[in-house]
């Protein structure tokens, strides 16, 4: 709890509502994690690693080659002159502007993408850390524009793609093999897509937030939209119809529930 409160300072705590619902669910899914799920620690322990080495499409259906959506930029005079997502080792040519949508712009090593939605903005860092010329999505947020009306994202700080050993704020994005690592992280959810999550733990205080700005208004409500909860031998899949669904990788049926879910609204 404490730790949790502490994490709220970056973010929350700047929204009474939205604070309710997450320590809410605090008190119920996570102040009996000790004990509780002894087994499922252990199950944990070995799991991680088999997961490292089995990532390669092992999850039934769900692509995550490369487990990272991969782009390539042509940067001409610090301007970004062509995007390219890489496929399955081919280069996707993708549109610079999408209509006005869409701007890049450079900044140091990074690349940043700012594209206008109905809420507001997105902004998208890139970032090559290798130098190999290929970039991975770093982390990215939602700015929620002043005379936006109608349905509105909550978190409004910056959330990430890679993983630190604390407690961390997790973009769920399709085509991401998502990973949190150690620490009580928040999964925050805000497409609805065929997503990934590689390392869900409930014990370690691991939460998925919908944070969608489509419109959902409570668990109950997210719940009348599962259409079949099931296991597949390895990983815990939830389908919502046939476009989304959310793979928790290495996860039991009983390694999860509800209480591990928050929605923002
Ligand atoms: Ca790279
Ligand atoms: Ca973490
Ligand atoms: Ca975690």
């Amino acid at each position: 709890m404490s730790s949790r409160d502490d994490d709220n300072s970056s973010g929350r705590s700047s929204d009474d509502g939205i604070n309710h619902d997450i320590n809410d669910d605090h008190g119920r899914g996570r102040g009996s994690d000790d004990g509780v799920n002894h087994d499922i620690n252990d199950d944990h322990g070995g799991r991680r690693n088999d997961d490292r080495s089995s990532d390669d499409n092992s999850s039934g259906g769900v692509n995550v080659s490369g487990n990272h959506k991969a782009f390539k930029f042509e940067i001409v005079n610090g301007q970004v002159t062509a995007v390219y997502e890489v496929k399955d080792g081919e280069l996707k040519s993708k549109s610079l502007t999408d209509g006005g949508r869409k701007s890049y712009t450079v900044d140091g090593n990074d690349v940043i993408r700012t594209e206008i939605k109905p809420f507001g903005t997105e902004i998208t860092r890139y970032s090559d850390d290798n130098g190999d010329g290929i970039y991975l999505r770093t982390s990215e947020q939602w700015q929620v524009s002043s005379n936006s009306n109608g349905v509105t994202p909550k978190f409004t700080d910056i959330i990430h793609f890679s993983h630190t050993s604390g407690d961390d704020r997790i973009a769920v994005r399709s085509g991401e093999d998502c990973r949190g690592g150690n620490g009580a992280d928040d999964f925050v959810v805000r497409e609805a897509a065929h997503l990934h999550i590689g390392d869900f733990s409930s014990r370690e205080g691991d939460l998925l937030i919908f944070d969608t700005g489509l419109g959902l208004t409570s668990r109950d409500q997210l719940a009348s939209y599962v259409t079949d909860t099931h296991h597949d031998g390895q990983n815990f899949i939830v389908n919502f119809g046939s476009d989304v669904s959310i793979t928790l990788v290495g996860v039991q049926a009983d390694q999860v529930s509800w209480n591990d879910v928050s929605v923002l609204s």
